[in-house]
């Protein structure tokens, strides 16, 4: 739900820390009135109302940045503050983000714009923000110390340029971005093309999402800020499965998904059921002649990407990153592998002491995901989601792309499950089994099994 609100009585129980940023009344009254957003719902695209026209895009249990026109520019206000995000129902993060969220609200312009964007700090530390991958006069590129004084506590700074290039950019703070970055602080920008552009398809559904990631461990709620690899929530927009929305879509769309990376690792997206091309980068649109069919794109560290497909296969098909790890939520992480490991002698003496002892592991994992395990407060089973056919066994970085021949244009809300056409699904087999003929291969010898290992020399370095 959006509010808008007096910008001074935003200060909630929350912002305790950040209420030593009082921002001035009299130097407010001038700004644009910050719009904030406290639900995660995936809000309707922000159809323009002013200026020129465009295809809004959906942010992913998000939204965009409403702006005024003055004298023909764009005005926008970002408040960088302190919120509450939740990951997923059952667990809420304390961060720091823009306007209510993490990530903050989504930007849309068009190309030739020219924008103007407030930035009020309300954050108990200095901020700047760094407008990732725009071209722009240098002192607006957000880089505090470098390009700019840092925005302290309390101080709102003016950022202004035309946005030149069409495309999928991002910003972020450019000021202590360790802390900063790793409590939430993102969100996406997308610069639309003013007129038809020969490289950027005119599409029916555009999605758009940030890879990030946070530790917080089970029972607290704010990140460590220090970890430098080892997080355990893998998210899209601060969100994790099963909280992450499905991507809706109508069968024979010409679907858009942009994703920036903004995690400390690399994430190969993945998605099923489709073939898709990369048509742009954070540096911007792809040449038609430079792009090839991919199933999964990886996307490094501080990129984006963008992907198009022709959604003509009907059904939920999965989407999500190919690191499996990255596809579960916080706990259990250092468990060791006791597959195949014989428990019950040892399971049946620890429970002569502990009598609800219960051992886990040795058949695999999934069991721990139908556990109705007691968890600590504010944490997210491992595993987790209901599917149609039972426990979809997934967390962190995974979504449903869902195609339907029903589905009316502009109409995002979830269809519920696939009903499958009788027979299209896979089911266990009650038919005969019919003996395999198998090839009789000879034995080799000892001697053919022989492995000659050429040993490197001096003269072999590389
Ligand atoms: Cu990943």
């Amino acid at each position: 739900m959006s509010s808008r609100r007096n910008f001074l009585s935003g200060l909630g129980a929350l912002t305790a820390a950040a209420s030593a940023a009082a921002v001035s009344k009299v130097a407010m009254a001038a700004l644009p009135e910050p719009v904030t957003q406290s639900s995660a719902d995936t809000m309707a695209p922000l159809q323009p109302t002013t200026g020129r026209p465009y295809n809004p895009v959906v942010t992913l249990n998000g939204w965009t940045l409403p702006w005024r026109m003055n004298n023909g520019v764009k005005e926008f206000h970002l408040v960088a503050e302190a919120v509450v995000r939740e990951i997923a129902p059952g667990m809420k993060a304390h961060l720091w983000g823009y306007n209510g969220q993490s990530p903050g609200p989504t930007i849309e312009v068009v190309e030739g714009d020219r924008v103007r964007i407030f930035v009020t700090n309300k954050l108990p530390e200095h901020t700047s923000v760094h407008w990732h991958g725009q071209r722009l006069p240098n002192g607006m590129d957000g880089v505090s110390g470098l390009t700019q004084r840092s925005i302290q506590p309390g101080k709102t700074f003016m950022y202004e340029f035309i946005a030149r290039r069409a495309g999928t950019f991002m910003y972020h703070p450019h000021a202590d971005e360790m802390i900063q970055m790793a409590m939430g602080m993102m969100g996406f920008w997308v610069t639309h093309p003013k007129a038809k552009h020969p490289q950027i398809a005119e599409v029916d559904r555009d999605f758009v999402f940030l890879l990030n990631s946070y530790d917080i461990e089970p029972g607290a709620y704010t990140p460590k800020t220090s970890t430098m690899q080892d997080f355990n929530l893998w998210t899209w927009n601060s969100r994790v499965f099963p909280g992450i929305d499905p991507l809706v879509v109508r069968k024979n769309d010409k679907v858009r998904i942009r994703v920036g990376n903004l995690s400390m690792t690399n994430h190969p997206i993945h998605l099923h059921g489709h073939e898709f091309q990369v048509t742009g980068t954070d540096g911007g649109a792809v040449p038609h002649t430079a792009r090839w069919p991919e199933v999964t794109t990886d996307i490094a560290v501080g990129q984006m990407r963008q992907i198009e497909f022709l959604a003509d296969a009907e059904g939920d098909w999965a989407f999500h990153c190919h690191k499996s790890h990255h596809t579960m939520n916080a706990m259990g992480h250092d468990t060791p592998n006791l597959i195949g490991v014989d428990h019950s002698e040892v399971a049946q003496k620890i429970s002569e002491l502990i009598p609800a002892y219960m051992a886990m592991g040795e058949r695999g994992m999934a069991d721990m995901a139908k556990m109705d395990m007691p968890l600590p407060a504010n944490t997210l089973p491992m595993m987790d989601g209901e599917g149609p056919f039972g426990g979809v066994e997934m967390g962190g970085m995974f979504s449903v792309l869902k195609v339907r021949k029903d589905q009316k244009p502009g109409d995002y809300r979830d269809p519920g499950w696939y009903q499958h056409p009788a027979g299209t699904v896979a089911q266990e087999w009650h038919g005969e089994v019919v003996a395999a003929k198998r090839k009789v291969v000879p034995q080799t010898t000892q001697q053919e099994q022989e492995i000659h290992i050429r040993k490197p020399h001096d003269n072999m370095a590389h």
